[in-house]
């Protein structure tokens, strides 16, 4: 283990035991602003930490990298998303990059399921009406949606999330059919009895409900093309909480407007915090502000990660999170 502390310089405010905990454990700088890094700041920050804890809002390229002073040995990310870092660039100078898979999976999934009810049921539609007075009375045929259970729900990407989204639809009775690069384990297709499709385009067209979970890489930006948005049936629903640039958003928002398809509910963007124009004020879009792991317990576990990462890098050994190019 280092006899000095490492400087870790952190680039957002995190939870306040978090930032604690950081405080007694290492020579951490905090950013009590809250205000993201400017490009510039960032910079210095590369120059002079040896660790860099970021989150989804620092953009840190390969140009940005090479202002990195030689004793950055570690990117800890707060967050699973690795997006917004070249993780190649940086392993090539030498930098392992960590993220914190698995503890905002239970919170996305659930606010995924969230979506779902709030776009087939017409919750924000109907909690809005109510709260400007406009309840009048109950009528056998206002605000109708539409019943979840026994419909089909696609996901796309089913890794960790993906199957925290299953476990929960086949709890409220959707079919659970799904599209990844490779089928999931016979055990598990058993226990959440889903379909898998090869072709992205064949589940498309036959889903009531497709749901996005896989990464953003450079194979899956735009998966969501508008050739593969025009597939879906004019009654589906789509929902994304994984990465706006997954889904061409002026595609979408066109189908939404026309009513080619019918409703989406998006916790993510592709040009975040700025929200693509056409997306607003469509009555049949559900749009919530990145809000998939916001829960205090997930996100001091998310800290917790990290920390972990930091501990086990000092001490020497491989930190448990580190994130391989591939594995993208
Ligand atoms: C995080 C997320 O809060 O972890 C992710 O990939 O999308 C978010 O829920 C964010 O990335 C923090 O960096």
């Amino acid at each position: 283990m280092a006899a000095r502390k490492p400087k870790v310089i952190v680039t957002r405010k995190l939870p306040g035991p978090v930032e604690t905990r950081m405080r007694e454990l290492f020579n951490t700088e905090l950013n009590d602003t809250d205000e993201p890094l400017s490009r510039a700041q960032l910079a210095d920050a590369l120059s002079r930490a040896d660790v860099l804890a970021p989150t989804i809002t620092d953009k840190i390229d390969a140009a940005l990298l090479e202002k990195a002073g030689p004793q950055l040995k570690l990117i800890a990310n707060f967050g699973v998303g690795i997006d917004h870092v070249d993780v190649a660039a940086a392993n090539a100078r030498g930098i392992t990059v960590t993220n914190t898979p698995g503890v905002l999976t239970e919170d996305t999934a659930d606010l995924t399921m969230a979506l779902i009810m709030a776009v087939a049921r017409r919750i924000v539609e109907g909690a809005e009406v109510t709260q400007a007075g406009g309840f009048h009375g109950w009528t056998p045929t206002w605000m109708m949606g539409h019943r979840i259970t026994g419909k089909r729900l696609g996901i796309i990407g089913m890794g960790r999330i993906g199957q925290a989204v299953a476990r929960r639809a086949k709890a409220f009775g959707l079919q659970i059919h799904y599209h990844n690069r490779k089928p999931v384990s016979p055990r598990i297709a058993e226990e959440l009895e889903a379909t898998y499709w090869d072709s992205l385009d064949q589940m498309l067209a036959r889903m009531d409900i497709v749901s996005v979970h896989s990464p953003h890489t450079p194979a899956t930006y735009h998966l969501l093309s508008a050739r593969r948005l025009k597939l879906l049936q004019p009654h589906a629903i789509l929902i994304n909480t994984a990465r706006g640039e997954i889904i061409d958003e002026t595609a979408l928002a066109e189908l939404l407007r026309d009513g080619a398809i019918a409703g989406a509910g998006l916790d993510v963007f592709e040009f975040e915090p700025k929200i693509n124009p056409k997306l607003l004020g469509l009555p049949n879009a559900v749009l919530l502000p990145h809000l998939g792991s916001a829960t205090i317990e997930g996100r001091i576990d998310m800290g917790e990660k990290v920390i972990i990462n930091i501990r086990t890098w000092m001490d020497g050994h491989k930190p448990p999170d580190r994130v391989i190019p591939s594995m993208m």
